[in-house]
C-alpha cells in the first residue's frame, strides 16, 4: 500500500530541504517536496528527486567486496568485519594508531554521520584531515571580521532595495534564494550579479558583472574608493563598531583606479553604479564559495565584507554579507557525540593536499586508509597525485554505495544505506535555520548497513563496544542536548518534521561582534599563523595574468558544481557521458573552435579531453569544466587543478588555475 512519509535531503546544499516520500512495499517510489516546509516550500531539485533512483539502482554495492589478485570478490560482513578489525589491531601494535588514515568530507549532512570521529577517537586517535575543499577561506575570514559567519533569514531578502550575488550560481546551487531572486525583481528590487561566467543566476539579473577570475577584491576596493570620493561612508558605524579602519583607509587610496579597472576588467562606470547601490540600501549580498577557492581566497571575503561594512549594511535589515551560516551547527552538542577525550595520539594532513603527505610521510607511514562521505579521486585537486596515493597504501577502506573511483581502488568496499534506509536529522550551516527529520522508511538494499552499524560492529571487535552501546535515538538525543533547554527535542523534531533552531534572523543586530576586541575587524587581533597577514590588503591569486605562468598556460579554468549532480553523486545514474569544455566566445575566435569539437586541455599538471560548448558573455579568459565526473566516464577536471592551500582558513585553491587548450589530435585527423 501505497504511504506517504515525511523526510529530508540529505546532500550538502545550501538549501537542505524537507521532503514528502512515496513508499510502496517497502520501496521509494517518489521523492516530493514537502508543501508544509516554511523555507523550501515543497519545491526541490533534481538532485532531491534523483535519491529515489541512487537508492533503487541495480548498480549500489549490496554485498562487502574484498579486492583479491586485483578482482573484487563478494564476502560476508562478518569476514569483512573481522579481517578489517584485524588489520587495526596490527596496524595500532607495529606502528601506532596515526598509521591510520580517516579520508572524508561531507556527502551526507546527518548529524549521526559525524560518529566516524567517535570511533577512530575511541581507537586512539588516527591521522585526519583538517580544512576544506569547500569553504575555508571565506569562513576564516568572516571569523576574522565578525567572529563568525552568520547569514540573514532568507525571507530578510524582501527587505533590501539592491541584492548582490557575488559568485553564487543560485539556480542551480541553492534554488530557493534563486526562487527569491524572482520574487524580489517582481517587486522592483534590483539584482546584480559578479560573476565570470554569465550562467541562469546571471541572465535573471538586472545588471551582470563579468569579473576576471581571482580579481573580485580589486572591485571591492574600488568600490570603496568611490564611495570615499561620493562621502558615502557609513561614518557613525565605523567609528563606533569597528577597529582598524584607519590603516584600510590609507590602504586603498594607494591603489589606483587604472589598476583596478584593467585587473577586474570592470570599468568605472559599472564601479560607480555599484557604489551607488551601496550607499543606496539596505544592500544585501549573497556571497558564493566559488569566488573564495584561491590563493587569495580569504581576503576576497573580507574585503567584500569591509565594502559591507564601511557602506553600513551590517546588523540591519535587508543588508548582510551572507556567507555561511555557523550558527546552525553550532547549536547542536557535536562534542558530546565525538568522546574527543579518548583520543590518545593524533596527526593531521590538510585535506587538499593529503596525496603529498600520504607519500612523504614516515613516522609512522600510512599503512591503512578508511575514506567515508567522500570520492577523494574524483573531488580532490591534482588527482594524479591523490591516485598514486592511495594506490601505495597497503589497505583502504571505502564506505560507500556504488563503485566510484575511489572504490575501484580499495582493499574492501562496505555498502553502506541511503537516507531513506536508515533515521537521522539533517542541517546545513549555509542558508536556512532548520533542522528536519529523515525516518527509516525503507529496508537497505541487499546487505548494506547504515554507517553507525560499521562503526558498532567494529568497536565491539575492538573492544570498546560499549562507546557505541546506544541506539539511533540515544545518539540523536545526546547531539540533542544542548538544545533541550530551548524546547528543541527529538520528539518535536520526529513530531512536527521540521524545526527553526534558536538562531537570529538579522546577525549583529546589537553591533556587537565575537572578535577580540567586541568590534568589526579591517586589521584582525586574532593570533596569527606563520605567514598570515592580519592587515587588509589585496593579494593576486597564485594563478593569473600577472604571474609567470600565464605566459605559457593563458586561461582561467573554472570547475564549478554541476547542476544535475551533487559533486561526484550522480554522474553514473545520468545519460550524461561527454566532458563539456565551456569557453568564452574570445577563446573560441583565438583558437578556432566551434560547438561540439574535441579539445584537450592542459598545464604541468595533467590533461583533460572533451566537447566545447562557446559560452556567451563570460569573461574573455574563462573556460569552466563542471566537477565531480567520474575517470571511467571521462575524467575529472581535479587532474588539471592544484592542491595549494588558501592565504587563511586551509581553503582548497581548485579555481586558481591556468590551463591552455588545443583541438584534439583525433579532431584534427578529421580535418
Ligand atoms: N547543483 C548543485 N548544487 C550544489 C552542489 C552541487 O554539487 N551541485 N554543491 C553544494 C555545495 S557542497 C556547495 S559548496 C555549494 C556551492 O555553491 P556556489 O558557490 O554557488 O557554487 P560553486 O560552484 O562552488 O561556485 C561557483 C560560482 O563561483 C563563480 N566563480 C568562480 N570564480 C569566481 C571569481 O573569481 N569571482 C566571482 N565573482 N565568481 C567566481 C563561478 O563562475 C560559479 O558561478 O553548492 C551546493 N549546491
Ligand atoms: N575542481 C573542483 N573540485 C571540488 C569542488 C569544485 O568546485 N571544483 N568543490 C569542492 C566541494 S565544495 C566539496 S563540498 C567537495 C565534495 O566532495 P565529496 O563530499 O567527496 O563529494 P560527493 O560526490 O558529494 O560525495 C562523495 C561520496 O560520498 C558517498 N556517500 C553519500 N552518502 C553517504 C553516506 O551516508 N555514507 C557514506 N559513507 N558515503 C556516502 C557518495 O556515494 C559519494 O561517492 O568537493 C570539492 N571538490
Ligand atoms: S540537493 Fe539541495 S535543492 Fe536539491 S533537494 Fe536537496 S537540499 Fe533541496
Ligand atoms: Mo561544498
Amino acid at each position: 500500500m501505497e504511504v506517504k512519509q515525511i523526510s529530508a535531503c540529505p546532500l550538502n546544499c545550501w538549501d537542505t530541504c524537507g521532503f514528502t516520500v512515496t513508499v510502496d512495499s517497502d520501496t521509494v517510489t517518489k521523492v516530493e517536496g514537502n508543501k508544509q516546509h516554511p523555507v523550501t516550500k515543497g519545491h526541490i531539485c533534481s538532485r532531491g528527486r534523483m535519491l529515489e533512483t541512487r537508492t533503487n539502482s541495480s548498480l549500489r554495492i549490496t554485498k562487502p567486496l574484498k579486492k583479491v589478485d586485483g578482482h573484487f570478490e563478494k564476502i560476508s560482513w562478518e569476514q569483512a568485519l573481522d579481517e578489517i578489525a584485524e588489520k587495526l589491531i596490527v596496524t595500532k601494535e607495529v606502528y601506532g594508531t596515526t598509521a591510520v588514515l580517516h579520508s572524508h568530507d561531507y556527502s551526507n549532512n546527518g548529524l549521526l554521520k559525524n560518529l566516524d570521529y567517535r570511533f577512530f577517537n575511541c581507537y586512539g586517535g588516527v591521522t585526519e584531515v583538517v580544512g576544506s575543499l569547500c569553504w575555508g577561506a571565506g569562513i576564516e575570514a568572516q571569523i576574522w571580521d565578525f567572529g563568525n559567519s552568520a547569514a540573514h533569514a532568507p525571507e530578510d531578502i524582501f527587505n533590501s532595495k539592491h541584492v548582490v550575488v557575488w559568485g553564487r550560481n543560485a539556480a542551480s546551487t541553492n534554488i530557493h534564494l534563486f526562487a527569491n531572486l524572482i520574487e524580489a525583481k517582481k517587486k522592483g528590487i534590483h539584482v546584480t550579479v559578479i560573476d565570470p561566467l554569465h550562467h541562469q543566476t546571471a541572465k535573471l539579473a538586472d545588471t551582470f558583472i563579468a569579473v576576471r577570475p581571482g580579481m573580485d577584491g580589486l572591485l571591492a576596493i574600488g568600490i570603496m574608493k568611490v564611495l570615499k570620493t561620493m562621502n558615502a561612508l557609513a561614518e557613525d558605524f565605523i567609528r563606533k563598531h569597528t577597529y582598524g579602519y584607519e590603516e584600510f583607509d590609507k590602504y586603498i587610496d594607494n591603489i589606483s583606479m587604472d589598476e583596478i579597472v584593467e585587473q577586474t576588467s570592470v570599468t568605472e562606470k559599472i564601479i560607480h553604479e555599484l557604489a551607488y547601490q551601496y550607499s543606496n540600501g539596505p544592500t544585501t549580498t549573497y556571497l558564493g564559495l566559488g569566488l573564495q577557492r584561491y590563493a587569495n581566497g580569504g581576503h576576497t571575503i573580507r574585503l567584500i565584507d569591509a565594502l559591507v561594512a564601511v557602506s553600513g549594511n551590517i546588523g540591519i535589515r535587508g543588508g548582510g554579507a551572507n556567507y555561511g551560516h555557523l550558527p546552525v551547527g553550532q547549536s547542536f552538542d557535536v562534542g558530546n557525540l565525538l568522546l574527543e577525550s579518548r583520543k590518545k595520539n593524533s596527526r593531521t594532513f590538510t585535506r587538499m593536499n593529503q596525496a603529498e603527505k600520504i607519500l612523504s610521510e614516515s613516522e609512522p607511514p600510512i599503512k591503512m586508509a578508511f575514506v567515508s562521505r567522500g570520492n577523494p579521486l574524483t573531488q580532490l585537486p591534482d588527482t594524479n597525485r591523490v591516485e598514486e596515493a592511495f594506490a601505495s597504501i597497503e589497505t583502504v577502506v571505502v564506505i560507500d554505495q556504488f563503485m566510484t573511483d575511489t572504490a575501484e581502488l580499495a582493499d574492501y568496499i562496505l555498502p553502506c544505506s541511503t537516507v531513506f534506509e536508515e533515521e537521522d536529522i539533517y542541517y546545513a550551516s549555509m542558508y536556512h535555520s532548520y533542522v528536519n527529520y529523515g525516518p527509516k522508511l525503507v529496508t537497505p538494499k541487499g546487505e548494506a548497513k547504515s554507517d553507525l552499524w560499521i562503526w558498532r560492529e567494529l568497536a565491539t571487535r575492538l573492544g570498546f563496544g560499549e562507546d557505541f552501546a546506544f541506539s539511533e535515538e540515544e545518539f540523536l538525543r545526546m547531539g540533542l542536548k544542548s538544545l533541550e533547554a530551548k524546547g528543541i527535542t527529538l520528539e518535536k523534531i520526529k513530531e512536527e518534521g521540521f524545526v527553526k533552531l534558536p538562531v537570529p534572523d538579522v546577525p549583529w543586530a546589537d553591533f556587537t561582534f565575537k572578535t577580540p576586541s567586541g568590534k568589526y575587524e579591517f586589521t584582525t587581533t586574532l593570533p596569527l599563523l606563520e605567514g598570515e597577514e592580519g592587515a587588509l590588503s589585496f593579494q593576486y591569486p597564485l594563478e593569473s595574468v600577472i604571474s609567470s605562468k600565464c605566459k605559457k598556460f593563458p586561461y582561467h579554468l573554472l570547475s564549478k558544481h554541476p547542476a544535475r549532480s551533487n559533486h561526484s553523486q550522480n554522474y553514473h545514474l545520468l545519460d550524461d557521458k561527454r566532458v563539456i569544455v565551456e569557453i568564452s566566445e574570445k577563446i573560441g575566435l583565438e583558437k578556432e573552435l566551434t560547438d561540439g569539437e574535441e579539445v584537450i586541455i592542459w598545464n604541468e599538471r595533467g590533461e583533460v579531453t572533451g566537447h566545447v560548448k562557446i559560452m556567451k558573455k563570460a569573461h574573455d579568459d574563462t573556460i569552466n569544466i563542471d566537477e565531480g565526473r567520474w575517470k571511467k566516464l571521462g575524467g575529472s577536471v581535479n587532474v588539471l587543478t592544484s592542491s595549494g592551500r588558501s592565504e587563511i582558513g586551509l581553503g582548497g585553491i581548485q579555481y586558481d588555475c591556468l590551463v591552455d587548450i588545443k583541438k584534439s589530435a583525433s579532431a584534427l585527423g578529421k580535418m
